[in-house]
This record gives C-alpha cells, sequence and structure tokens, in this order.
C-alpha cells in the first residue's frame, strides 16, 4: 500500500516538474535588436551622431526592456537619450554610463509595453566636444545576459515570468555630422546667497540640477558637488553648471533636494543664455516636503535644535550642507518666514 503511494507521488511529480521548470515561452518572443547610424536622417549639430537601437521579434505585451551596449571612441562621449513611443505612464530609466557601458531600461508593470516589429526602443546621441571633421564611434552589443525583455507574466510583481534574453549581437560604427550648427551652449548658476554658511567643500550635497529639452526629452543633469563645481571667484556660494550642444528650443530647469522646495521653470532657448538661481527661487526651509516654508517648519527645525541633536545629518535640517542643524539652518529658514510675512 505504502509502495503504491510513493508511486503515485513520484508519478505527480513527474508530471509538475515540467510545469515549474519550463514557465511557457511564447514563440512570439525572440528580441532581435539592431543598431543604426540615423545621423543624416535625424536634426542635430556638428559633431553628433545619432544611433537608433531597436528590436524586433517580439509580437508581445512586456513589462520590461533592458539594453546594455558598449561605445567606444577616441574623440565622442555620450550625449543624451531619446526615448522611443512608449506611453506617459513607463518608467524610462536614463543610461548609466559606466566608462563605454550604457545601462538603460523602460518598464510599466501596470499598463505594459505593446511590443512591435522594428520598434525603436530609443535614438542615442554621441558627440564629440571640439568635431575635427573625422568623429566616429562603434556601438554595440555584446553583453546579452543584461540585455533582455521582461514578459508581462512579471506584471504586478509576480515571480514567475520570463525573461528572454536577446538573441544576437549587433554593432554599427556612427560617424558623426561634419556640417552644421555647432549648438547653443547653457550655463546655469545656483547662489545660495539666503543659506548662511553654505558649505564649500565636501561633494555630496544631496542637491540635483537638470536642463530637460522638453520636445525631445534630452536630458542633462549633475549632482551639486561642494567643492568641484563651486566658482570660486564669487563670495557667495555659487555653483556653476554648463550643458554644450543644444538645439534651440524649450527646455525645462529643475532643482531638487532635501529641505529646500523644489524648483522647476520652463525656459525658451533661441541662443546661447545664462541663467542664475538664487534661494529666492530655490527656497530654503521645507523640512516636512509639502513644497512651502510655514509654521510646521518652524516647529520641526525647533524640536531638533531645542532637543540638543545638533549632530543630526538628515539634509532636511542641514540647509547648508555642514552635516549640523543649529541656528545657521534657523537663519536660513527665519528668512523665508520674515519674507512671507512682509
Ligand atoms: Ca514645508
Ligand atoms: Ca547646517
Amino acid at each position: 500500500m505504502a509502495r503504491k503511494k510513493l508511486s503515485l507521488l513520484l508519478a505527480l511529480i513527474i508530471v509538475l516538474v515540467p510545469v515549474f521548470n519550463s514557465a511557457p515561452v511564447s514563440a512570439a518572443v525572440n528580441p532581435t535588436a539592431t543598431l543604426t547610424d540615423v545621423t543624416n536622417l535625424s536634426p542635430g549639430l556638428r559633431g553628433e551622431c545619432k544611433i537608433r537601437v531597436s528590436m524586433s521579434g517580439v509580437d508581445e505585451v512586456l513589462s520590461a526592456i533592458q539594453l546594455c551596449l558598449n561605445y567606444d571612441s577616441a574623440t565622442m562621449e555620450y550625449r543624451s537619450i531619446e526615448w522611443g513611443d512608449f506611453s506617459d505612464t513607463s518608467t524610462k530609466i536614463a543610461p548609466t554610463d559606466n566608462n563605454g557601458t550604457l545601462m538603460f531600461s523602460v518598464n510599466d508593470y501596470d499598463d505594459g509595453i505593446r511590443a512591435t516589429d522594428d520598434m525603436t526602443v530609443c535614438v542615442l546621441t554621441f558627440a564629440a566636444a571640439e568635431p575635427s571633421g573625422n568623429d566616429r564611434v562603434n556601438v554595440s552589443l555584446n553583453n546579452l545576459e543584461d540585455s533582455y525583455v521582461m514578459t508581462e507574466a512579471h506584471r504586478g510583481g509576480g515571480a514567475i515570468g520570463d525573461v528572454v534574453e536577446f538573441t544576437n549581437a549587433a554593432s554599427v560604427e556612427g560617424v558623426a555630422r561634419t556640417e552644421g550648427e555647432s549648438g547653443l551652449a547653457a550655463k546655469i548658476s545656483l547662489v545660495f546667497d539666503g543659506v548662511d554658511g553654505f558649505a564649500t567643500s565636501g561633494d555630496s550635497s544631496g542637491i540635483n540640477i537638470e536642463l530637460v529639452n522638453n520636445a525631445s526629452g534630452a536630458k542633462s543633469s549633475w549632482r551639486l558637488d561642494k567643492s568641484a563645481d563651486r566658482d570660486t571667484s564669487k563670495t557667495v556660494p555659487t555653483y556653476v553648471f554648463n550643458a554644450e550642444g543644444l538645439v534651440a528650443g524649450s527646455y525645462t530647469i529643475s532643482v531638487s533636494g532635501e529641505g529646500y522646495v523644489p524648483f522647476a521653470r520652463e525656459i525658451s532657448m533661441t541662443d546661447s543664455t545664462s541663467f542664475e538661481i538664487t534661494n529666492d527661487a530655490f527656497v530654503p526651509g521645507d523640512i516636512n516636503s509639502d513644497e512651502k516654508v510655514d509654521a510646521a517648519d518652524y516647529n520641526l527645525i525647533m524640536s531638533y535644535i531645542k532637543n540638543g541633536r545638533i549632530a543630526y545629518t538628515t539634509n532636511s535640517f542641514d540647509f547648508n550642507r555642514d552635516g549640523r542643524v543649529d541656528r545657521y539652518d534657523l537663519a536660513a529658514m527665519k528668512r523665508v518666514l520674515e519674507k512671507e510675512a512682509e
């Protein structure tokens, strides 16, 4: 009897194991990448090269697409990305540029990504800082482990689904545009004129600056480095960020950081331009992140200072980023509150 039960169990295992081992991989998921030099098909600047990254072989709703590309050039660097036609709800994770490796992804775990044959995932722009007239970049996909799609089964965070790697290596040599405009430059200065004792040494400040082209989504971004970005010719702590090779058009400048009311402004660029942001615009004192500075924030910082926890290092309280919460931070907030009361 016991033996009979055992064989029944074995039979069940034999039936069940293949089901768990091979979640059904649809024949329609066979991702193939193509890299194409589209420099001469797109508007662009002298010294720029544009590489289209496209995918075919997938007729399915996906939850994510990830790609890991390599690039190699004597004179050109990665500059920006323009995404393909994904829905607004998709989360697009811009490339991390790690010594010639670009890893980026798009995902939509709620609505999914409807893949079509020969769909554009993105167009990458590479650019030479000083165009020589003979600038080239080799772009390749050969890391198949980190280049894959996730099928819809991953949606909603489900644990069982298919990660299907790209099936092919691909490469292209991009040739930079040798004629045309060299582009516009933007200089963004961030002036801490309302924060006493803003620390001028140390790197991380937790303050981020972005300049985004509203039409293409091409983005320049910086993390304020208290030492490296400082304009040492200015007494008031001033940090300078430069973007070059920009096309004319509408841009959004934004600055954000813990303890500050986030700043965002749309600007129209027709020429190279300088833009200055002071603490009247990038306002310190918003401890509770509700985008305003008021009594609630004041009570929070007073509570910290009175309780003697002046070595607390959370940036939310430490507007001058010197690692302490003290009267200098309080003064920065008071200045804002007094101004509001006027
Ligand atoms: Ca607040
Ligand atoms: Ca401080």
